[in-house]
């Protein structure tokens, strides 16, 4: 219970319902000691639920791509955008900048996939260039919470977690790259374990798995809740470790590099916040450059890092290489939405898997906590709009609470402290005690579900071009479940490095580095008549002061004719 200092730490209007919150927990968590639980939803309720309340389906939220490989296929109008824009410079001066670098590998980006990448090239015997847009490390990777999926517990197999990860994508995934995920999972684990990631484990050494959305299993493995952070400390020692690894920080990609065979054959880079521009020039190249949760689509706060600006998808995409699931993006159910200064940022789903329950005003529950994340987002959406069940914040957004406080209850004093070490800390230097007060939530945008398409060994369309992790579409489908983002990135950063490495050795040197692909873009660009100011990718996002709420955190729904206006 709170005290009622702390009771006074939120606004006047949302008291009443804190107290329904706290009136009906009793009860609740006594209810979860017999082993009763919210029911799940049929799946045609979930088919409904989310075709009226998950922003995907939202009228206006995307359209077709006018140019381009993947022309005609529907990608949030944020992205469209960008996928349709021109370059940062003009061609004719991009074409004469010189080589300055040469290097077996070029990988670009310098989270947790692009690393695991440079491991995997340099340690076949290459020569490693990582160049990233901020620091090494700078990415989501860092900013992963709640843990990875491994299938290693006698209960579990990875047939179990294959399934899990076809339902959670609604059966659209690319079969071959889920298969690559789940079998090598066990192998990645013990990887990251050599390297001295401290996973949480029982006294006896066994690794402690908890339940995530969707997943019929408990095969989530973390460190805390700063599982990402871990993960990356021991990525970058690895990497820092290898000789023949080179970092080239606050350097971003801003076209690829081909040869007259249409081969990768390297990058122009761009300094960040300098007006330099340098060619690298490589025998293959490595794309890892995360995802787009900046763009903020439909106008939904996000949980990601300040990078996140689709930079990959834009040049990958110019150079002609198809993508694949980007009709869909991925909402956390859980951002917070008060207080507002904190809008967007992600409460892992690690306290659902451990217990605690969504409940709206009336401190009733309305969905069971750990459906796959887009129908908890859609449940979440729709008990604020439909119902009008939310609890208002001061902006006059909406949230549903998060009781985090049933946790400690259910697993013993003690338990928050521990297992959220990173969120626990950070709420208690703002005085919000997680271990008594609730959090209010409403959905963030957390993750780009799809991307460039890729093979099993991390292969694209284009020779010598391999990609790996958030940049890529085909594991997921249409909605990834949680933790299989830091899977995916150590599974396919270690194919895409070591496919690197053989397809360097195996083809030496490719032909003189050029820009033919982007000319062939721009013209395709004046063909079709899409006329556009916008120029891209844009490194970081533009913005000065965020004014709250965001519509997204409203829930509206923009109609196509607002939205069709700004690209005419
Ligand atoms: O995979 C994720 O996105 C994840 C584990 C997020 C979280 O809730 O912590």
């Amino acid at each position: 219970m709170m005290t009622s200092e702390e009771m006074m730490r939120f606004p006047e209007e949302m008291r009443p319902s804190l107290r329904m919150v706290e009136q009906s927990r009793n009860d609740r968590v006594a209810a979860v000691r017999r082993g009763e639980s919210y029911p799940s939803l049929s799946l045609t309720d979930r088919e409904a639920w989310l075709e009226e309340f998950h922003p995907d389906y939202s009228y206006g939220g995307r359209r077709a791509l006018r140019v381009g490989p993947s022309r005609g296929m529907e990608v949030p109008v944020e992205l469209a955008e960008l996928l349709e824009s021109k370059p940062r410079r003009i061609v004719q001066q991009l074409r004469r900048i010189e080589v300055e670098k040469r290097v077996d590998v070029l990988v670009i980006g310098g989270g947790g996939a692009g690393t695991a990448a440079a491991i995997a090239a340099a340690e076949a015997g290459q020569s490693v260039l990582i160049a990233t847009k901020l620091r090494h490390g700078d990415s989501n990777t860092l900013m992963a919470e709640g843990g990875i999926q491994v299938a290693d517990h006698e209960c579990d197999s990875p047939l179990q977690h294959f399934l899990d990860v076809l339902g959670g994508g609604h059966f659209t995934n690319d079969r071959d790259l889920v298969e690559i995920l789940v079998t090598e999972g066990p192998l990645v684990l013990r990887w990251l374990e050599e390297q001295g990631m401290q996973f949480d484990k029982y006294p006896t050494g066994r690794m402690k798995v908890r339940h995530g959305g969707g997943t019929s299993r408990q095969r989530l493995h973390s460190a805390g809740d700063v599982t990402g952070l871990e993960m990356m400390r021991v990525l970058q020692d690895h990497a820092e470790s290898l000789e023949t690894i080179e970092t080239l920080p606050f350097h971003a990609a801003i076209e690829l590099l081909t040869d007259e065979r249409g081969r990768a054959v390297g990058a122009l880079l761009e300094q960040v916040g300098k007006n330099r521009v340098m060619a690298v020039q490589a025998k293959s190249v490595v794309l890892a450059t995360g995802g787009f949760g900046r763009l903020h689509v439909q106008s939904f706060p996000t949980s990601n890092h300040y990078g996140a600006t689709a930079d990959g998808l834009v040049i990958a995409y110019r150079a002609g290489l198809p993508l694949r699931d980007l009709e869909n993006s991925q909402f956390h159910p859980t951002g917070i939405a008060y207080p507002e200064s904190k809008t967007g940022l992600l409460i892992t789903e690690k306290f659902r898997g451990l217990g605690a329950q969504l409940l709206n005003r009336h401190g009733d529950q309305f969905v069971f906590s750990l459906e796959p994340r887009d129908v908890t987002t859609a449940a979440i959406i729709r008990e604020c709009k439909e119902y009008d069940n939310g609890v208002a914040t001061p902006s006059d957004g909406r949230g549903v609470w998060l009781d985090i406080p049933m946790i400690e209850l259910l697993h013993g004093r003690g338990t928050i402290e521990k297992e959220f070490p990173g969120r626990f800390k950070e709420f208690m230097h703002r005085g919000i005690d997680l271990r008594t007060m609730p959090l209010l939530s409403y959905p963030t945008l957390h993750y780009q579900n799809g991307g460039v398409s890729i093979t099993p060994d991390a292969g694209t369309d284009m020779p010598g071009l391999f990609a790996a992790g958030e940049v890529t579409g085909g594991v997921h489908g249409k909605n990834r479940l949680m933790g299989n983002a830091l899977l995916e990135i150590l599974v396919f950063g270690l194919h895409a490095g070591r496919s690197a490495a053989l397809f360097s050795q195996e083809m030496g040197e490719g032909g003189y580095p050029g820009l033919s692909h982007l000319e062939a873009f721009l013209s395709d660009l004046d063909e079709r008549s899409v006329n556009t100011n916008v120029t891209a990718p844009s490194l970081l996002p533009s913005y000065g002061p965020v004014e709250w709420p965001l519509t997204g955190i409203n829930g509206d729904r923009r109609d196509n004719d607002d939205l069709t206006g700004r690209f005419s």
